[in-house]
């Protein structure tokens, strides 16, 4: 029995799906050996016989892991390695080689090409099986750092710094292709009260509550939502008018205002954003200070007109 195919794989978080590996070799009766080797263990098993296919496999279903035949009949699998690390998409991707090729400059050569490590035929499944634990929970672990650097801890939503980042991405693509960019800023009304008499702890459950909403109340898969600060959220809408954002944001005001979260010294009785939104077709040279003030100055008015509402 492959009794270590039980032992839990640090890394991987009790909710999470199992993991995915990608099996490459022009033999069938090698894939069937690989194969073997995880039976029992859940996991998930893709197979490829060519280097193309392989690639494709990895750019549409992202494994965890690729276990990769040296020679195959259209590419080889230094080609196959060379260009998944040269995708953005696949480059995360650990690849271990499994050749029968017994040889230093081929394993030289692999690890070059940006593989983790190189197992040589016939091999021996246990040692199989623990190399690829072992490189699965580091690729886990490395996701993860990866997604905690991206996400605000309290919210669940996207931190200000890929924000900023993404941000600049969003604007270099509008000035490429003369679209359009919204930018929507959204700030919690009379947040300090409700602080005050709730207590810190509800503070920051209204705040998470209030940045699901806002994340689930967003139209397209492009829209996105970052915590800005303290109780503020800002939007980036590619592709949209200052029409098609306010209406988005009157949509996401009155989401919040529905989940009626109890907010005695508000005006409304319940918790409510404000929120304030402009849009550009970013010209080369500018950048975008002028959106952000322009968005910021409507949040304001928006507080000043009263709160519970979205300015443009
Ligand atoms: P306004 O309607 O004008 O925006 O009033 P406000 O009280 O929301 O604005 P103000 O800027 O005066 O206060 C913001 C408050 O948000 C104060 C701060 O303690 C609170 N806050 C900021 N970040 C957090 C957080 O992470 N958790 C909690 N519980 N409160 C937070
Ligand atoms: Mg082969
Ligand atoms: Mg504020
Ligand atoms: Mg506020």
């Amino acid at each position: 029995m492959n009794h270590d195919l039980n032992l839990p794989l640090p890394g991987l978080a009790p909710d999470a799906p199992p993991p995915r590996l990608l099996l490459v070799d022009d033999q069938p009766a090698n894939i069937h050996a690989l194969h073997q080797a995880f039976l029992g263990s859940g996991w998930q098993m893709l197979m490829a016989t060519q280097g193309a296919q392989a690639v494709a496999l990895c750019r549409e279903r992202r494994p965890d892991l690729v276990l990769l035949d040296l020679f195959l009949a259209d590419l080889d699998g230094y080609a196959v390695c060379a260009q998944l690390k040269a995708d953005p998409a696949t480059r995360d991707i650990p690849v271990i080689f499994v050749t029968a090729y017994e040889d230093a400059q081929c394993e030289m050569r692999a690890l070059e090409a940006g593989a983790v490590d190189f197992i040589v035929k016939p091999f021996h499944p246990g040692v199989v099986r623990a190399r690829v634990r072992l490189h699965l929970s580091l690729k886990l672990q490395a996701d993860q750092l990866r997604h905690q650097a991206l996400v605000d801890g309290l919210t669940g939503v996207y931190n200000r710094r890929h924000f900023d980042e993404r941000f600049q991405q969003e604007w270099r693509r509008a000035q490429r292709e003369g679209s359009t960019l919204a930018l929507l800023l959204a700030d919690a009304d009379h947040f300090k009260r409700f602080n005050d008499r709730h207590g810190h702890q509800a503070g920051d459950e209204c705040l998470r509550r209030v940045a699901q909403q806002l994340h689930a109340g967003l139209r397209r898969p492009a829209d996105l939502i970052a915590r800005w600060g303290g109780e503020e959220f800002a939007c980036i809408l590619p592709c949209t008018t200052a029409e098609g954002a306010l209406y988005l944001a009157r949509a996401l005001e009155e989401g919040v205002r529905a989940l009626a979260i109890a907010h005695p010294d508000a005006p409304h009785g319940v918790m409510t954003i404000s929120l304030g939104l402009a849009a550009a077709s970013p010209k080369p040279g500018h950048d975008g200070v002028e959106l952000f003030k322009r968005a910021d100055a409507q949040l304001y008015r928006a507080k000043s007109l009263g709160r519970a509402r979205a300015c443009a």
